[in-house]
């Protein structure tokens, strides 16, 4: 049972930071604990021994190599000077968890969809294909667009109805840089959490300082039928870390497309938020903990300087640990001494 796990998952952290972090073998409650620590707190009697070893399977597992990554940078071609990106909507298997899969509905078969990347001053042209067995549309959320492309049915636009394509086009605004998001507008409360959302990033023109990084992360929050609580459609100990070294500016991209609040808390350094819904702040403020709204985006920027595993993890604590270990909105800034 132990190997069945063990054999799924990279190295863990060991690998990633030198051994000694934590220990060298999943303990025996690995298997079981796999099962249910997605379920929250159980309620299950345990001795204080099988707890702390539910706690250390998940740790050690970390990151658990699972199927299918989202937020990659999705491919453009161009007509003219016009930046084509293609959408399918489909219906797929997403493996949330470690051996956990559950039907999800996707933009380009992966949960989050691929990040669309475009600058200010673009004219963007993309073209959605809606393979569901429902209709859906597109909704630019925080992008200024012309009215007649923003993705309501019956509100802005006829639904996309199964086996029709449909083209949104629109220029990027100047001023509208920022971290946005895609997201159907359709029967939204059960599409979105099914998966049918991704990060509309939009470079600024003209670079500005304060965004400035070396590393970026798109945290994108989800809460739902796909693993119930999710960092970028993965539940800890699937959740990707965030590698950086000491010396490093970095650029966190929050965005909540849950239906739910999740305060977000980095362990051992603060965040400054520089930016919300796109906009620059006049005055960047500090903290330790980011409450993000569903709809919200958070730009933060955290200076790396001290190395090491630092958790990082939505605060609402059944969104993140259990009796039976840490699950869901949970994963780990590793900080690499440069
Ligand atoms: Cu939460």
């Amino acid at each position: 049972m132990v190997e069945s796990v063990s054999r799924r998952k990279f190295n863990g952290l060991a690998g990633l930071v030198g051994a000694g972090a934590f220990g060298a073998a999943l303990s025996p409650w690995a298997a079981k604990e796999m099962d249910l620590k997605a379920s929250g707190l159980t309620g299950q009697e345990l001795s204080v021994d099988e707890m702390d070893a539910y706690h250390e399977a998940g740790v050690k597992a970390f990151p658990a190599e699972t199927e299918g990554l989202g937020n990659q940078d999705l491919e453009f071609t161009l007509d003219g000077d016009v930046k084509v990106f293609d959408i399918s909507c489909d219906v797929i298997d997403w493996e949330f968890d470690v051996d956990k899969t559950v039907e999800a509905w996707s933009y380009n078969g992966v949960v989050p969809g691929p990040a669309i990347r475009v600058t200010e001053g673009d004219t963007v042209r993309v073209n959605v294909t809606n393979n569901l067995p429902e209709s859906t549309a597109v909704h630019w959320h925080g992008l200024i667009v012309p009215n007649n492309m923003d993705g309501v049915p019956y509100v802005t636009q006829p639904p996309i109805k199964p086996g029709e394509t449909f083209t949104y086009e629109f220029t990027i605004q100047e001023g509208n840089a920022g971290s946005h998001m895609y997201h159907s507008h359709h029967n939204s409360a059960k599409q979105v959490t099914m998966g049918l959302l991704g990060a509309f990033i939009v470079e600024e023109a003209t670079p500005d300082p304060v965004r400035e990084h070396d590393v970026e992360w798109i945290c994108v929050l989800n809460d739902g039928p796909i693993g119930g609580y999710s960092i970028n459609g993965k539940s800890f100990p699937a959740t990707q870390p965030i590698v950086c070294n000491v010396g490093d500016r970095l650029l966190v991209r929050y965005m909540n497309e849950g239906l739910m609040i999740h305060p977000m808390h980095l362990h051992g350094m603060p965040q400054t938020i520089i930016a919300q819904d796109g906009w620059m702040l006049p005055t960047p403020y500090m903290c330790d903990t980011i409450n993000i709204a569903p709809g919200q985006r958070f730009d933060a920027i955290v200076e790396c300087k001290d190395p090491g595993l630092w958790a990082f993890h939505c605060h609402i604590l059944s969104h993140a640990e259990s009796d039976h270990g840490m699950f869901g909105m949970v994963t780990v800034l590793i900080i690499n001494e440069a």
